[in-house]
């Protein structure tokens, strides 16, 4: 077989994104070498406009991240394919309750309320942005993120977790200003992604392998799946979980607690 196409992704380093739609333009971020994102070369203006781009984003998440610490909240970024699992996780977390700590939530879709409609209930603040009238993005940037936190009552939350738009790739490309970016992985989706698709888990401090109830019915091996997030990403911690029975939402619950308790203390300090 000819694997020959396989050049593009080491070349690029990093992986196609269509963010920058709406611009019309296709970028992605890294500094990994002006490779054109489907293998095309870019010329000096698009790599300028690429470069700019993502400039604008981090000032961005540079503001959010301040505010946040201003006010002492410890913020995720939650991010998956579709389907992984994310709401229904944040649905068994408000069920639980975070001893006695207030979470916000921003819902992240290109289109719908469904998810911010699936979290309202709980009587927590919940916005929801939509991608679909910027372009469809595949990602949430920052200045939209920047926008919900505008939304929100900061002085009386302890933890904003953000749900991103679900995707295993374009996600992890951008910084949002989060304390902590989370991936999760279903083991519907099989052993092999974090090998076939390694950014996400990279970059995440903290990953969740959900729906575990289900493995009974599956021919994968739960064993496999974390040995593979490990080769990608060695110091990442790792929780399977299953919103469905609870298993592992305690282990899950004290981790954003801890975070909680640390964006507290630091707030305390400056
Ligand atoms: N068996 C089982 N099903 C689950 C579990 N968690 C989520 N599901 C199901 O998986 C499907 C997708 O769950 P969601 O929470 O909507 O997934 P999501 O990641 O928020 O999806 P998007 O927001 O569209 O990316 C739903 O039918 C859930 O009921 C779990 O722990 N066990
Ligand atoms: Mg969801």
């Amino acid at each position: 077989m000819d694997y020959s196409h396989r050049r593009h992704t080491r070349d690029t380093g990093r992986f196609p994104c269509a963010a920058g739609r709406s611009t019309g333009m296709r970028y992605h971020k890294g500094g990994h070498g002006a490779g054109g994102t489907s293998g095309g070369e870019r010329g000096p203006h698009e790599v300028e406009l690429h470069q700019n781009l993502l400039a604008a984003n981090d000032r961005h998440a540079q503001v959010i991240r301040g505010l946040l610490r201003a006010h002492g909240v410890f913020s995720a970024n939650l991010m998956s394919s579709p389907g992984a699992g994310k709401t229904a996780l944040l649905e068994a977390t408000l069920k639980r309750g975070l001893d006695g700590f207030v979470m916000g939530v921003i819902e992240g879709d290109i289109e719908t309320t469904a998810d911010a409609d699936r979290i309202a209930p709980f009587g927590i603040q919940v916005v929801q942005v939509n991608t679909g009238p910027f372009g469809g993005d595949c990602h949430l940037a920052a200045p939209l993120v920047a926008g919900a936190i505008h939304q929100l009552d900061l002085h009386s939350l302890d933890v904003l977790v953000v749900e991103n738009v679900g995707n295993l790739v374009c996600p992890a490309e951008f910084d949002i200003g989060e304390d902590a970016k989370v991936v999760l992985l279903s083991v519907t989706e099989g052993e092999d992604k974090p090998l076939k698709y390694p950014l996400m888990f990279h970059e995440a401090s903290l990953a969740l392998v959900t729906k575990t109830d289900l493995l009974p019915h599956l021919d994968v091996d739960l064993g496999t799946i974390l040995a593979n997030i490990r080769r990608v990403n060695p110091s990442a911690r790792i929780i399977p979980l299953s919103a469905r029975t609870g298993d592992g939402l305690d282990e899950w619950i004290t981790w954003l607690v801890d975070g909680a308790k640390k964006a507290r203390t630091a707030q305390t300090d400056d």
